[in-house]
């Protein structure tokens, strides 16, 4: 008999560390399939990248079954032409110029608000005690919902992601997100009303008031940015902060290099992108059959784009597993742009629309953190976990500090 010795992208092995995985997978098995969830998973860069490029032969489709449902409504992403280059102008303008200045007040009065405890006890889980509330904290500000609400916020927030992210859910789960998820529409439908009669500064008002060649959005519309921003700005800011912290207090080197330059921090923040990208994976759908190192993906079959193994591939990246902040192939200037080689945000088209946000967050966040966490070193006792397939990130980061 034949026996098939592949890991399964599914498996719990994969599970426990993928990186482990990623050689083997885009040099023996570069178009997976995974019969379980009928999907193709493309580990090489160069796939990966002509997959996110060419947006005609590979859908965003398939976001209808896989986010529209907690979305309540269509995102930017399923969008293509004039009314995407619109809507998707509305976002772009809500996160530039003064409005991404306020955001950067907002960024750093959430930081000192939620450190200021932790520092007179010199100890802190970075993940749980600091990152979740914060990212969650400053995106209810951004938008210009109440924070008090945000545990409540947080509960409906894990159903709408756990819809996206996860590959193998049962009916009754999916069920229970999608409530979630219609709870909370139902918590945003008077304040979209209300924003609308009287607009203020934040980006729901900016969202319903901005007119661009004609275009404005809908209510649906509306609702549906709001969750997708919720998800994009929470779900990886915790996970890339996390794992900046990790990367340099396991490079102490490196660790010194940044406290002396702070300058370097962005080649730090970039290095951690490509090194461990928060989003793994992005789904595509093959809008005809392509082939792919001799390997057909029919027409219809859902792709997905492994950004952790193409941002590691070799033929790109010269000593692709090794973290550098000084790596000649990083290209830090470019790393927030189309530009980018990393594949962190995507590219093309639907490239992320938060890159300018995500950076000036990560970036302020730090900047404050390190000379507040001197001697910064893993608490006592302290086992390093990740998790999740889609998204991946630290489940925590106990650190002690001086
Ligand atoms: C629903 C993991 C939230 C996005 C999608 C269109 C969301 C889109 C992403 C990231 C992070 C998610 N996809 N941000 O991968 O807006």
């Amino acid at each position: 008999p034949v026996v098939d010795n592949r890991p399964s992208v599914l498996s719990e092995d994969f599970a426990a560390d993928p990186y482990r995985y990623f050689a083997q997978l885009r040099d023996q098995d570069p178009v997976h399939h995974e019969p379980l969830i009928d999907g193709y998973f493309l580990s090489r860069h160069e796939d990966v990248k002509r997959v996110l490029t060419d947006h005609e032969a590979f859908t965003t489709q398939t976001l209808q079954v896989r986010a529209e449902p907690v979305m309540r409504g269509p995102v930017l992403a399923q969008m293509t032409g004039a009314e995407h280059t619109a809507k998707r102008r509305i976002v772009v303008r809500a996160f530039t110029g003064r409005a991404l200045q306020d955001q950067i007040r907002v960024i750093r009065a959430n930081a000192a608000e939620l450190m200021a405890p932790f520092l007179p006890q010199g100890r802190m889980d970075l993940v749980n005690d600091f990152g979740k509330p914060f990212a969650l904290n400053v995106t209810l500000d951004v938008l210009g919902l109440d924070r008090r609400d945000w545990r409540q916020v947080a509960a409906w927030h894990s159903g709408v992601i756990e819809f996206i992210t996860g590959l193998t859910l049962t009916p009754e789960r999916r069920r229970d997100c999608v409530e979630c998820a219609e709870q909370l529409e139902a918590y945003l439908r008077p304040v979209i009303e209300q924003r609308r009669r009287d607009p203020g500064d934040d980006l729901i008002s900016k969202l319903c008031t901005t007119a661009i060649d004609g275009v404005t959005m809908t209510d649906r519309d509306v609702t549906a940015l709001i969750i997708n921003v919720l998800a994009a700005s929470a779900e990886p800011a915790d996970k890339t902060l996390a794992l900046l912290f990790k990367h340099l207090i396991d490079h102490p080197d490196q660790l010194a290099q940044v406290r002396q330059d702070p300058d370097l921090l962005a080649a730090a923040i970039a290095e951690t992108l490509r090194y461990t990208p928060p989003v793994q994976l992005i789904p595509r759908q093959a809008a005809q059959d392509a082939v792919f190192a001799g390997t057909t993906v029919p027409a219809g079959a859902t792709v997905f784009c492994m950004i952790g193994a193409a941002n590691r591939d070799p033929g790109v990246f010269t000593a692709p597993d090794a973290f550098d902040i000084h790596r000649p192939d990083l290209g830090t200037a470019r790393s927030f742009t189309a530009a980018a080689e990393h594949l962190s945000f995507g590219t093309g088209l639907h490239q992320c629309v938060g890159t300018a946000f995500a950076r000036a967050e990560i970036e302020t966040v730090a900047a404050m953190l390190l000379p507040l966490l001197e001697e910064v070193r893993y608490s006592p006792g302290f086992r390093y976990q990740e998790s999740g397939l889609y998204t991946r990130g630290p489940l925590s980061l106990s650190l002690d500090f001086t």
